[in-house]
């Protein structure tokens, strides 16, 4: 029989592994529904541990909006630790869901969210402790269909193989359109079998079936071709655009994680997508356009989500949330509701150029001023003006020593390093920059306390952005960039003190570059990869760069391409891109035109405030800039505890 709890049989392994409680789910606001009175089964997979993908804001608000169907139930899985996943190898327990702990093996759709292309590995583990054929051709009709989707999926080439579909954009209503197509399917005592039903998946907007397009190559190792194999399946396929933000207020009742997880407060999506034009900004470039939520609908969401969890922080989550048009009235009107009580509000990093020091005070009515955090990317001038987030040294000074003035001690900075075009210089400058606000921070505020954190990463270009043809640096310039960043920044001990710098090695950045502009023939290195015990990728103490280097020149020898090829080669403009059958909306003439205008440090103004430029996202789905001013205003609540 489908859907049997497998708890009797893991619970006795629970014991012998780290953080049990990881995998007995019943959290708050969890949801378990019978599996006989609904249609569909989905699991939904967030590819890494459980600390990490409980907090997901996309996957919490996809299990809700299938659990409010009346004809399908949804469940989460997470990967497994290793320790746990050899016992229930050796035990024959097979990949389950935290909420019901039914087999994944038995649902009828497997959707796993990609956030970030580390995770591949983590699939391939799960789908081999499920139970289900690692590749997409091996299963049959009783395997669930496995789906992917976040923003990884706009080029899901690399896993082409080991998916049956990838959907593009926004999820909430495609989920809908994806659970009626199987319901139907399944009614009609499934004709055609699995072919026939991917057939009609295909015919979905938003969802691409890999098996359906061929891929030739050329003698360079570039792609010859993308061919659709029939032709009632859409030469290339566009991606979901939710256009009315208020009609989906979800998570309306957010998941309260039982273990200890990367984010504890409960978060308000105020709008999505960015049209700031960051060159780099795979996020900003593939949701556009900005779709703000109105302020009664932030005001609500944030009302029933703490009356829903208990929680007493608000996280006003975007990708620019200083960006929202009526972002001031939005705080205060939010502080005065809760003035007087323990709910505290918070915004991720804020742009330099759109802090201002009352919307910081009203963010921190309630609260502690712990900590701000402002990335300005690159460390020079120059270098902000090739990825198009342009502020001068004077304003990001300016704006950090008011925060310090202003009470705050501890300021944050985001960088990445190896840009295109980038030079130790620019590199260097972050030193000069971080010296410059701790000198002028003591001065401002009078005290010699004020901390400022550096935090680098290495730059990996992504496919659907400006970048997406540039040479990625290699590890060996990434680790000399950082290692002469940190004795610039050693020089001085009296300063040197007050600033932290925290980075990681420039290896992991290779290896997510191989795998975010790969084609369909970085799958072998996927697989070669897992098959020699790669996991949790992400994960510093379990990533293996040795193995990577060393599984990628085996397997693609063959094809007379190699590492280097997919991640420190500059494409030309007629490559043909793995993705490019895969429609963001933006059009690529306007892509390699801001590349080039990146080339000769030229910015491009937000389309939000100025004049659209023709990015061709708006035309291509439809869509349009959806910003406020509303002129609505919040009404107070009488708060519970005040
Ligand atoms: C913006 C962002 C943030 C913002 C806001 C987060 C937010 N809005 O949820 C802030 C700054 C707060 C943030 C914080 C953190 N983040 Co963050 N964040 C992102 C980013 C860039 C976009 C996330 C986003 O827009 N979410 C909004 C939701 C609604 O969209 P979504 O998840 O894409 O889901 C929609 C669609 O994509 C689609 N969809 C998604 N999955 C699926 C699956 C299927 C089957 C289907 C059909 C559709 C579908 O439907 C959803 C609804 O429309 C991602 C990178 C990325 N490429 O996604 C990193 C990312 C998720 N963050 C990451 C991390 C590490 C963090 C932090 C832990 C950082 C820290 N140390 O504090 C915290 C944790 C916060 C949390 N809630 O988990 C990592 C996760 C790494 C990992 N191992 O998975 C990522 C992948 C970045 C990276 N490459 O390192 N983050
Ligand atoms: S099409 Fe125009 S308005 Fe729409 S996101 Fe692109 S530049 Fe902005």
């Amino acid at each position: 029989m489908t859907g049997q709890s497998l708890y009797p049989r893991l619970e006795p392994l629970l014991a012998q592994v780290q953080k049990p409680i990881q995998y007995v789910g019943g959290e708050l606001n969890a949801q378990v529904k019978a599996w006989d009175d609904v249609a569909v089964h989905w699991a939904l997979m967030y590819p890494d541990a459980y600390e990490v993908g409980l907090p997901n804001q996309g996957l919490m608000i996809l299990y809700e909006v299938l659990n409010e169907r009346p004809d399908a139930l949804a469940e989460r899985t997470y990967a497994v630790w290793p320790d746990l996943a050899a016992l229930m190898r050796e035990h024959g327990v097979g990949q389950f869901t935290v909420d019901a702990h039914r087999a994944v093996r038995d649902f009828d759709l497997l959707g796993v969210s990609f956030a970030t292309e580390l995770g591949y590995t983590n699939l391939l583990e799960a789908l081999d402790l499920a139970g289900v054929p690692l590749h997409a051709v091996d299963r049959d009709e009783t395997h669930p269909v496995v789906v992917a989707g976040g923003h990884a999926a706009f080029n899901p080439e690399p896993v082409a193989d080991f998916v049956d579909c990838a959907v593009l954009g926004d999820g909430e209503q495609v989920v809908g359109d994806v659970t009626d197509v199987v319901a139907a399917w399944k009614e009609q005592g499934r004709p055609g079998g699995r072919e026939e039903l991917l057939t009609r998946l295909a015919r979905v907007d938003g969802v691409y079936v890999p098996r359906f397009y061929a891929v030739s190559y050329g003698p360079d190792g570039a792609i010859a071709a993308v061919t659709r194999t029939r032709d009632d399946v859409p030469a290339r396929v566009g991606k979901r655009t939710v256009m009315d933000l208020d009609e989906w207020p979800y998570p309306k009742t957010p998941l309260v994680p039982l273990a200890e997880s990367v984010h504890e407060r409960m978060s308000v999506e105020i709008f999505r997508g960015c049209t700031r034009g960051c060159r780099f900004c795979q996020a900003g470039m593939i949701t556009r356009p900005v779709r703000e939520r109105t302020i009664t609908g932030i005001g609500s969401m944030v009302d029933q989500g703490l009356r829903a969890t208990g929680y007493e922080e608000v996280g006003l989550l975007s990708l620019s949330s200083a960006d929202h048009s009526e972002i001031g009235q939005v705080a205060k009107e939010l502080a005065d509701r809760y003035e007087g009580t323990n709910t505290g509000l918070s915004l991720p990093s804020t742009r330099v150029d759109a802090f201002n020091v009352t919307l910081a005070n009203e963010l921190s009515r309630n609260g502690r001023r712990s900590g701000l955090t402002f990335a300005p990317e690159g460390g020079s001038e120059r270098i902000r003006r090739v990825i198009n987030k342009t502020v001068s040294k004077e304003d990001l000074v300016r704006t950090v020593t008011t925060a310090y003035a202003n009470g705050w001690q501890q300021v944050k900075l985001y960088f990445m390093c190896g840009l295109p075009t980038e030079t130790d210089e620019d590199v260097l400058e972050i030193a000069d920059l971080a010296v410059e606000v701790i000198r002028a921070g003591r001065e401002a505020s009078g005290r010699r306390d004020i901390r400022c954190t550096v935090s680098i990463g290495g730059f990996v270009p992504k496919p659907h952005t400006p970048f997406q043809w540039a040479a990625q640096a290699g590890a060996e310039t990434i680790d000399h960039r950082l290692r002469v960043l940190r004795q610039a920044i050693n020089a001085d001990r009296r300063i040197g003190r007050s600033i932290g710098l925290r980075y990681h090695d420039g290896k992991p950045g290779v290896v997510e570059g191989l795998l975010s502009r790969g084609d369909r023939r970085v799958g072998r290195v996927i697989e070669g990869v897992w098959r020699d015990g790669g996991r949790f990728d992400g994960w510093s103490e379990h990533f293996s760069y040795e193995r990577w280097a060393r599984v990628a020149a085996a397997e693609l020898a063959p094809y007379g391409v190699d590492l280097d090829w997919f991640t420190t080669r500059e494409r030309t403009q007629d490559e043909v891109l793995p993705w490019d059958h895969l429609d963001s909306g933006l059009d690529k003439e306007w892509l390699w035109d801001d590349w080039q205008d990146a080339l000769s440090e030229e910015e491009v103004a937000d389309c939000r405030w100025t004049p659209c430029y023709d990015c061709g996202v708006c035309p291509t789905n439809g869509t349009e800039i959806q910003i406020g001013p509303t002129g609505r205003s919040l009404i107070p609540l009488t708060v519970v505890g005040r």
